[in-house]
């Protein structure tokens, strides 16, 4: 089979020749990016792209599926052990279809949701205003406390009472403390309302038992599958058996056609070295290097939104550090060091989301490269000479050099 496309198709080879360098060349700080194995890559662009299979393994609308449903079997069932789970989903095609298919099995529509606010590290699908969860259903936020950045479940409940939502989203996409799901769960049942946590950001980290996890608590689980699990890309829910029929019905015929099972095929492959004793070591590893990155920042002077972490990114906030910095600024500024991170509102941020107060900065993708906290802590200085200087066109060579060597020292893909 052809894996260089330089003889059929000039311009889209050059253009993933020249992103493969990009990886290279770069380090993604990105905390909802990694590197996929080769197997996952080779799973990925595996002929089941040519397939269409609507239905579940066994229960399919189309011929032909015998090898598919193989695949999907070895998917769910690898899910199935990752998360101790009854019931698992592995058809989703992203995290928000996710939950999606989690609302559309649990609720009617105009029903209410309660979730966290964007701002507050919450994610877009949890209901902002600017998606269709908003126009479908009823959706109000709670907060986390302006002056700790973190959530205050009392508060959270009260908001519950005031609100009286039909479901509670838990689990978030730039809150990097634990949250404590059984308080969350006593908090949706004191109210009547079904809870969904969304371990979208933490699945490898919950797989590899290093993050307390919320099945066997929340009513239904959702999660992506590419970022600290990096597996295959898309998404999975898991259930109990109360729920098992209504997730599979939402996900399709709900609101997919049939799965993409390339992409179902990169989640097996990847499940498959989740399950393997190095996985531990790997999401260990990516937490290490994250409370590296932010105990080191915070010694130059940052300050991280909650004091810290306790999972695979920090979040700078400069409103009182670097009042004249901007998120956005501060990507742009990294990038040109090759050092690739997102802006980020951060609590009490009175700057648009375009522009925003903060950055996350995540460090699953550099442990994949093989980074130690050693390194990970070269790659704070380098950061923070570039921050304290945005403008200083000389400290920013002098970090690009710091990520070149960083870069050929820990490669991506050999
Ligand atoms: N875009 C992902 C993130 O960065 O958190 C979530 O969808």
């Amino acid at each position: 089979m052809p894996t260089d496309l330089t003889p059929v198709d000039e311009s889209l080879a050059e253009a993933l020749s020249a992103e493969r360098e990009r990886q290279h060349e770069t380090l993604t700080l990105i905390a909802s990016e990694n590197h996929a194995s080769d197997a996952v890559l080779r799973a990925q662009g595996s002929v089941l792209t040519n397939n269409y299979a609507e239905g579940r393994p066994g229960e399919r609308y189309y011929a032909g599926c015998a090898h598919a449903d193989e695949v999907e079997r070895l998917a769910r069932e690898r899910a199935k052990r990752l998360f101790d789970t009854v019931h698992a989903n592995v058809q989703p095609h992203s995290g928000t279809q996710a939950n999606l298919a989690a609302y559309e099995a649990l609720l009617e529509p105009g029903d209410s949701i309660l979730s966290l606010e964007l701002t507050s590290g919450g994610h877009l699908s949890h209901g902002h205003d600017a998606t269709a969860v908003a126009t479908h259903y009823e959706v109000e936020h709670y907060h986390v406390e302006p002056e700790t950045g973190r959530l205050d479940y009392e508060a959270v409940a009260e908001r519950a009472r005031e609100t009286n939502p039909d479901l509670l989203v838990s689990g978030y996409s730039a809150y990097p403390r634990r949250v404590d799901w059984e308080r969350m769960q006593a908090i949706a049942e004191g109210v009547d309302a079904v809870h969904v946590a969304d371990i979208a950001h933490l699945t490898g980290l919950v797989a590899a038992d290093i993050y307390p996890s919320p099945v066997g608590v929340a009513d239904v689980v959702t999660c992506s599958t590419h970022k600290t699990i990096r597996s295959g890309r898309g998404g999975a829910i898991m259930a109990s058996e109360e729920y098992a029929a209504a997730v599979d019905r939402a996900v399709f015929p709900g609101l997919q056609g049939g799965p993409l099972l390339h992409n179902v095929a990169g989640k097996a492959a990847g499940f498959y070295e989740a399950l393997q004793p190095e996985f531990e070591a790997y999401a260990s590893q990516t937490v290490e290097n994250a409370t590296a990155l932010g105990g080191h920042l915070d010694g130059r002077g940052f300050d991280l939104v909650s004091g810290g972490t306790d999972v695979h990114f920090v979040l700078l906030d400069f409103q009182q550090s670097h009042p004249d910095l901007t998120g956005q600024r501060a990507e742009a500024v990294l990038e040109d060091a090759g050092i690739v991170c997102n802006k980020s509102t951060v609590p009490g941020d009175r700057r648009k989301s375009t522009v925003t107060s903060g950055v996350r900065l995540g460090t699953p993708a550099i442990t994949t490269r093989g980074f130690d906290a050693d390194a990970t802590r070269r790659l704070a200085d380098a950061i923070a000479d570039v921050l304290d200087a945005p403008e200083d066109d000389a400290v920013r060579e002098n970090a690009g050099e710091v990520v070149d060597g960083l870069c050929d020292r820990f490669p991506v893909y050999e």
